[in-house]
């Protein structure tokens, strides 16, 4: 949604919702223009993603919170190969009339290779297998996803917010073929890591989580890189769940878009439950809500660094700025934030009143 005309419509339609008994997030909320909580004014925000269903979840929902200014999404590998996360991209962005282009990335990481799909979790066609056309008729930008990120953040200087959902291989080339733009770009936030806030444990590995895991040394510099970086882990989504009876009602709720989701997360809930879960964790949305509403969260500063070879290659461990230790492997790094808490109930909430409210322009137009 990038035209006044829409944002007008929207804000309508969520003063609707407000009227029709939705719960407001905090008092006086549906009087305002913007989402209530949500950080005021437009975000310019590319989207670098391996869709996958949970970020097919987060760039609806990124595309339907009014305070944002989707400028592109940019492809990369890991939850499935790049031909299929850039397929299942353009199909969502032409389904859902998102108006942005979207530029394919890299298929392998820095260091070494991707290794088979993880289709036991997302489907064989990345989308939870609901049916996806081989090919579909938008094209991807013609510049690989580096130069576009490159491209972009220098039309807008100290504008753009990356955010990042899934092997952070783009970013890191990005940074190696034109480094400056770390001090160009307004802020990176992540989905990626398993910091140990809770004694939480990684997703792909005891120690690792599948997007650091899935490029280990792209992570490393990333985090290195004298821009802002938030990384939103397994220590807080593993505490936001979607549950059976929040995915039914977005379903009813949510028009088009949430009978979407509700399709494209019977397998992503099938693979949970043979895990022993009655819920969905809610990754790569988790990180879409930071960038809306950061209050949802707290976060610790420091140094990070991300193990790059050996048994725990993927594991991420932050230096509190709060702790001294003798010189070592974190010194002369930047500090950057890890999300240790999260306020889940009111991120599910604002998750939800966003689809409801975008499905009813999509509906509209
Ligand atoms: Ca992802």
């Amino acid at each position: 949604m990038t035209d006044l005309i829409s944002r007008r419509q929207f804000s309508g339609l969520l003063a609707a919702g407000a009227a029709a008994g939705l719960a407001p997030l905090s008092a006086g909320a549906a009087a305002k223009a913007d989402l209530p909580g949500t950080r005021p004014g437009t975000r310019k925000v590319i989207f670098d993603t391996d869709p996958g269903i949970d970020d097919a979840m987060a760039l609806l929902f990124l595309h339907y919170l009014p305070t944002i200014d989707l400028l592109g999404v940019t492809t990369t590998f890991g939850n499935h190969v790049v031909d299929v996360t850039t397929r299942n991209a353009l199909y969502l962005v032409e389904r859902f009339k998102i108006n942005v282009p979207v530029a394919r990335g890299t298929g392998i990481p820095l260091v070494g290779d991707y290794g088979p799909p993880p289709v036991y979790v997302h489907g064989k066609n990345g989308l939870g297998d609901v049916p996806v056309p081989d090919q579909v008729r938008t094209q991807p930008d013609p510049r690989v996803a580096h130069k576009f990120i490159i491209d972009t953040v220098r039309a807008h200087p100290g504008e753009v917010t990356l955010v990042a959902v899934g092997s952070m291989t783009n970013l890191a080339l990005a940074l190696r073929e034109d480094p400056e733009i770390a001090g160009l770009v307004k802020e990176v936030i992540i989905m990626g890591g398993a910091f140990g806030y809770f004694g939480t444990l990684g997703n792909i590995t005891p120690a690792s989580e599948a997007n650091i895991h899935d490029d280990p040394t792209a992570a490393d510099e990333i985090f290195g890189a004298k821009w802002h970086v938030t990384a939103v882990g397994l220590d807080v989504t593993h505490r936001v769940e979607m549950p059976t009876d929040y995915l039914s009602a977005l379903a009813k709720e949510g028009g088009e878009v949430g009978q979407f989701i509700w399709d494209i997360t019977r397998f992503y809930e099938a693979f949970y439950k043979k895990n022993g879960m009655k819920s969905i964790y809610v990754h790569d949305a988790s990180a879409v809500a930071y960038l809306a509403d950061p209050s949802l969260f707290k976060t610790r500063s420091g140094a990070i660094r991300t193990v790059t070879e050996g048994l725990a290659i993927g594991q991420t461990i932050q230096k509190p700025d709060s702790r001294g230790f003798p010189p070592g492997a974190w010194d002369n790094r930047p500090s950057q934030a890890i999300c240790v808490d999260v306020d889940a109930e009111k991120l599910r909430q604002l998750y939800r009143r966003t689809i409801i409210a975008g499905a009813k322009t999509l509906a509209a137009n």
